[in-house]
This record gives structure tokens, sequence and C-alpha cells, in this order.
């Protein structure tokens, strides 16, 4: 029997079998889709969409109208964490993320604090309980947020659309004060995933978008023991709910990825998913990872580049299929349908 959309990726996450691979897609809500430009501009601003929960709302569901897809990811962003802590955050249409205030030395990280999810980002944790009523059990959400890394490259940097070389420059002159963020916002992140957790997020998934950027060491040092920490606290706060870690350009330490506790590793597209299966050995489930680029060749074309990656991973569960990072914001919505169309037509013989 077909099982709902509801069970299959908690299943998957789970490495328990299910009867398709499901499917959902990094930045699935967003600009690729009319109906996404059009409540952006009813709200005025992209903060403003995120601070109102029946937009966030609107946002979320968008893309489950239009596509089968197996699970929805609250709309949001990973940079409400540092607004929430006093930095001030625009995002200003064609230039990207910009915050107010910066942290690049000890006074400004002692204007920081500790801040308390359920009144200072109320309005995310309204939207998680808002979502979660509309979807009335038709899919999983996934809740999220930004790695203590990626989180603290952008709060000391400013803007996006560089190469953080900022954040690596404070790494390395100043590891100790860098460390002290990074605490902090380790901290902060769990306090907010397991809000997000409590108010009914499903899943919780962590982006470390700019992990990739730093060296083996640094990575295990400043990125890794940081996500190490905020998986250990949600083992407590929140046992039952699965996090997925996405180290973007991760591929070469998604061995130490995976022995950090989590139940699943995002892959990007630059992983061979059988390899990457080979070396995880069953012990956590595996999400990724076709190239985003897949999605502009025609839908012939994205029908062939899925079956190879399904074929990569092969037979068996532990599959979550999705794009190896964020869709792009002018890929034709039909070639999304295609897509997710093969995902689940082409899926079912691995899993017979
Ligand atoms: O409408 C607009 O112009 C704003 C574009 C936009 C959107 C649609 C931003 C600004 N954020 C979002 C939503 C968003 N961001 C989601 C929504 C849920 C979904 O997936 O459908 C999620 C999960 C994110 C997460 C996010 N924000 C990440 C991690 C994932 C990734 O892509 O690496 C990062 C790095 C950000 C920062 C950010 N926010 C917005 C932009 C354009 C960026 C990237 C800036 C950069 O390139 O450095």
């Amino acid at each position: 029997m077909a099982e709902s959309n509801n069970g299959r990726f908690l299943r998957a996450l789970r490495r328990q079998p299910v009867d398709r691979t499901p499917v959902w897609i990094m930045r699935q809500a967003g600009r690729y889709l009319p109906e996404y430009r059009a409540i952006r501009e009813q709200a005025g601003n992209f903060m403003a969409l995120c601070k109102t929960p029946e937009l966030a709302c609107e946002a979320t569901l968008q893309p489950l109208r239009r596509f089968p897809l197996d699970a929805a990811i609250l709309f949001s962003d990973i940079l409400t964490v540092p607004d929430a802590m006093g930095l001030g955050l625009s995002v200003v249409e064609h230039h990207g993320p910009r915050f107010e205030k910066t942290v690049r030395s000890a006074a400004d990280l002692r204007r920081l604090g500790r801040i308390d999810p359920c009144s200072d980002l109320a309005y995310v944790l309204d939207a998680v309980r808002l979502i979660k009523r509309e979807l009335d059990g038709r899919a999983p959400l996934i809740g999220f947020a930004g790695s203590p890394w990626t989180t603290a490259a952008y709060m000391i940097e400013g803007v996006s659309g560089t190469d953080f070389r900022r954040g690596k420059k404070l790494l390395y002159q100043e590891p100790a004060l860098a460390g002290k963020l990074l605490r902090l916002l380790a901290d902060v992140i769990s306090d907010y995933l397991a809000a997000q957790a409590e108010a009914g997020a499903d899943a919780v998934m962590v982006f470390d978008s700019w992990g990739g950027a730093l060296s083996a060491p640094m990575y295990q040092e400043f990125s890794l023991r940081y996500m190490e920490r905020v998986v250990a606290t949600l083992k407590e706060t929140c046992p039952d709910t699965p996090v997925i870690l996405f180290t973007r350009g991760g591929g070469v330490w998604l061995e130490r990825i995976a022995a950090c506790g989590c139940a699943a590793v995002g892959a990007d597209w630059s992983v061979d998913l059988g390899e990457a299966r080979k070396r995880l050995q069953g012990k956590v489930a595996i999400q990724g990872n076709l190239d985003p680029a897949a999605l502009y060749s025609e839908p012939r074309i994205i029908r062939e580049q899925v079956a190879r990656t399904l074929a990569s991973y092969g037979p068996g569960p532990g599959h979550v299929f999705n794009l190896g990072h964020g869709i792009q914001p002018d890929v034709e919505p039909d070639h999304v349908a295609a897509m997710v169309n093969a995902v689940h037509e082409l899926s079912a013989p691995y899993h017979a």
C-alpha cells in the first residue's frame, strides 16, 4: 500500500523501510515561484514576510500545493537569530541580507546575550504552530537554523556575497573570542531548535552553508564541535526529533559529521552517494544530492539525472532525495515538477 506523504520522510530519516524515496527541496519556497514573489510584494519586504505568521505559513505551503513533496520546511531564515540578538537585519532586493551591527570585538560580544526564543522569536514559533494546523498531518514539518559557525560568519561580516574573509580572520587572530561567540550561538541555536520542536516541528535541520570554507582542522574546531554541542543538547531536550546536519562543501568530512549523533547528513552535489553510503555504513540516513543546476536542463534530462542519483544510492532505506544545495531563483517550476515526479516514479523498485 502506498504510504501517505506524512510517513515517508520521517521513516527514511530513521532508515526504516519506505515505499518510495521521499523528496523535498532546499529553498523550496522562494523566488522561482510566481506566487512567492506575489506574497513577498504584498508583505513589502522579506523580513515582514518572515515576521507575519500567516504569510510565513502561506509561503511554506505554496510549494506543497504545486508538487507532491514529502515534507514542508518552515519559511524563515537562518539570520532571524542574529536579528533577534539585536544586530538589525534587512534583506534588500538584489543585494541579499545586511546587518546594521556586526560582531568583531570583545566589546561587540559583550553586548550580545542569550535570548529567549519563546519571546524574542515568538513570530517563528507562532508560524510553526499555524503551519502544523494548516498541514493537518498531510506532510511533516522541518524546522531549521544555521550552524553556529555559519551564523557567526554572517554576524562578523555583516553582509553576504563575500568570501567570509573577516570571519576566517577572527578564527585565526582571536580564537578565544570566536570560541565565546560560537559557544553562545550553540546555546541559542539549541534553545531555538528545541522551541521549534516543542511548537510542532517534526525534524530539524542545521544549515552549515559556510563550513566548507574552512580548513580541515578549523572545521573540526570551529564548526563541527559546536554542531556536536547542538545535537547533544537536542538529544536531551527533544530526543524524538531527528536532526539533519548539512555542511556545504563537507563531503570529505561525512564520517565525522555522522559521528555527531545526528539522524542524517546532507550531501552536496560533489559527493557520490554510493561511496558516501559505503563510508557511513548505514549509521545515518543521507539527504541529497542532485546538482541544483541540473534543473536548468529539459525534463527528459532531469529524469535521467534523478535516475542516476537514485541508482548511485542504490536499493534500500535511508535516502532522502534533495538537491545538493538550494534551488536557484530562475528555475522553471515545471522542471521542479519533473524532478519530484521522477523521484516518486523511479524510486519504487529500490524499495521493493
Ligand atoms: O525573497 C527574497 O528576496 C529573499 C530571498 C530569501 C529566501 C526565499 C532569503 C534571504 N531567505 C529565504 C528563505 C530561506 N532561507 C529558507 C526558507 C525555507 C525553504 O527552504 O523553503 C531557508 C531554509 C533559508 C536558509 C538560509 N538563509 C541559508 C542556509 C541555506 C543555504 O541556502 O545555504 C542561508 C545561507 C541563508 C542566508 C540568506 N538569506 C537570504 C539570502 C539571499 C541568503 C543567502 C545569502 C548569501 O548568499 O550569503
